[in-house]
């Protein structure tokens, strides 16, 4: 039985529950290649504010039609004239969506596909897992554009593939795709086939863990690693005297205990 509540309904977001207490939420604007505008992101921090309380157990992060987002609603910025300070406000917003993302404790598996560009790729780097198909290419057009990123990138994608590299990225526009990105750290998964099925298997895969261990490990890792390692090891310790001992894992440490849990062998 679902223990999920019902979904909030937005303008640009389209959300759709699946089995296991899954959601699949899909950046919804095709039409302008799924640009991120202002209410865009208002909806993702809405919704990302509300994942454990709606009790969501994974999320599938995707983009409807050919490209999964174009960053930055350029036109949005470029009629809107901002002034510095409104800019500022503009990425503290991103930033608060994409920190509730990394931060919130439930798995989000982002289901790439076409361009995942400037903020998108800022995006897609707040999620947990990243999938890639055929299809998916990775850039920073900022340097191009004659702007730079404001939704994170100098500290998710430099984590992901190291300074030089993504200094080269925006500097060049240089591109990234296939298993190049995935060597270089972009993504944890390439597919043949669509990266939307896959994100779907993995997320159905992450939701069937208990949901505190998901949250130690969709939150407590991106925390830990902010820390000095002494501060580290610490919390390491306070955060597995929680979930290590947590009521509901009796049962799976028994059934590995009785030996009726699987056992953990080499890939075939
Ligand atoms: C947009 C945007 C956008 C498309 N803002 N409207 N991002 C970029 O520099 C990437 C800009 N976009 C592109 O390079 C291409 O559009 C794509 C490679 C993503 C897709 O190409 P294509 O040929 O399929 O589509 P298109 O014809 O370029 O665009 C289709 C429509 O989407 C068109 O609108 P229309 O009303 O003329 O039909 C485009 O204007 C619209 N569109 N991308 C607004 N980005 C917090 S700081 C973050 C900084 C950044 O993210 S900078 C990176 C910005």
């Amino acid at each position: 039985m679902s223990d999920m509540k019902p979904l909030p309904e937005y303008e640009r977001l389209k959300l759709e529950a699946q089995d296991n207490d899954v959601v699949i939420l899909t950046l919804n604007r095709p039409d302008k290649r799924n640009a991120l505008d202002v209410q865009s992101i208002e909806e993702l921090v809405d919704f990302f504010s509300n994942t454990s309380k709606l009790g969501v157990k994974a999320v599938v992060l995707a983009g409807a039609g050919n490209h999964f987002c174009a960053g930055l609603d350029l036109i949005e910025h470029w009629k809107a004239d901002r002034s510095p300070d409104e800019f500022m406000h503009v990425c503290m917003r991103w930033h608060e969506a994409f920190n509730k993302m990394e931060y919130g404790g439930v798995p989000i598996i982002a289901a790439l596909k076409g361009a995942v560009v400037g903020g998108g790729l800022e995006l897609a780097s707040a999620a947990h897992i990243r999938v890639i198909d055929e299809t998916t290419y990775f850039a920073l057009p900022e340097g191009q554009r004659g702007i730079f990123t404001g939704g994170g990138a100098t500290i998710r994608v430099s984590d992901m593939i190291g300074k030089s590299r993504m200094i080269d990225m925006i500097l060049m526009g240089r591109v990234y795709q296939g298993q190049e990105a995935v060597d270089l750290g972009l993504a944890q998964y390439m597919t043949e086939g669509s990266s939307l099925d896959k994100a779907i298997e993995l997320a159905n895969r992450a939701a069937q863990n208990l949901p505190l261990t998901n949250f130690a490990i969709c939150s407590a890792i991106s925390h830990l690693n902010n820390m000095s390692a002494m501060d580290a090891a610490y919390a390491e310790a306070v955060v597995a005297g929680v979930v290590n001992t947590q009521p509901e894992a009796r049962a799976r440490l028994e059934a590995f205990a009785n030996k009726s849990a699987a056992r953990v062998r080499p890939n075939e």
